[in-house]
């Protein structure tokens, strides 16, 4: 039974972290996944849209993973890695080299990370689009006034 474990706060659940888990469950048998508690994504300086609860609840209905806990702290790793009897600890690859100093304890691996998407990138195009119907909105109410306008001075 080879046990794969994994990070990261999964906020706004897109293709780039569906692609990433799919890999990591085809690296063995279960896949444990450590998602970052809302207190600890403030100490990531992240603010995540969906809460931790919400967040698990996604990842637990995800069919490559077998388990979700919280992610609490940085320093966790090891004990969580110990304790789940994680053969292999593995991430997205913008953290190429971050968490060598685990492979003492198990094999350590960095999968590519999917281009062209994150959660920073939703949450911007999303206000973007507020902003582009707020205008569309605005536009058509000026319309409005102008039609009724014409309309008292008759
Ligand atoms: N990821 C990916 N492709 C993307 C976006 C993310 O492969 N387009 C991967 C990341 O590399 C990471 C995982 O999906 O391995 C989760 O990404 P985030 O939710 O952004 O998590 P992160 O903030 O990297 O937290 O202690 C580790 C941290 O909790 C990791």
């Amino acid at each position: 039974m080879k046990i794969i474990i994994t990070y990261g706060t999964f906020d706004l659940f897109h293709v780039g972290h569906i692609r990433l888990l799919k890999r990591l469950r085809e690296l063995g048998d279960k896949l444990i996944v450590g998602i970052s508690s809302d207190e600890f994504n403030e100490i990531k300086g992240k603010k995540s849209f969906f809460s931790y609860e919400e967040r698990a609840e996604i990842l637990s209905s995800c069919k490559y993973v077998t388990e979700v806990f919280p992610e609490n702290n940085w320093g966790q790793k090891r004990d969580d890695i110990i304790k789940y009897q994680a053969d292999i600890f593995a991430m997205g690859d913008d953290w190429q080299g971050k968490f060598d100093e685990l492979n003492d304890i198990c094999e350590v691996v960095y999968l590519q990370r999917t281009k062209d998407i994150s959660t920073t990138e939703i949450k911007r195009a999303l206000s973007k689009v507020d902003n582009i119907e707020l205008d569309r909105i605005e536009s058509s109410l000026h319309d409005v006034i102008a039609i009724v306008k014409n309309l008292s001075f008759k």
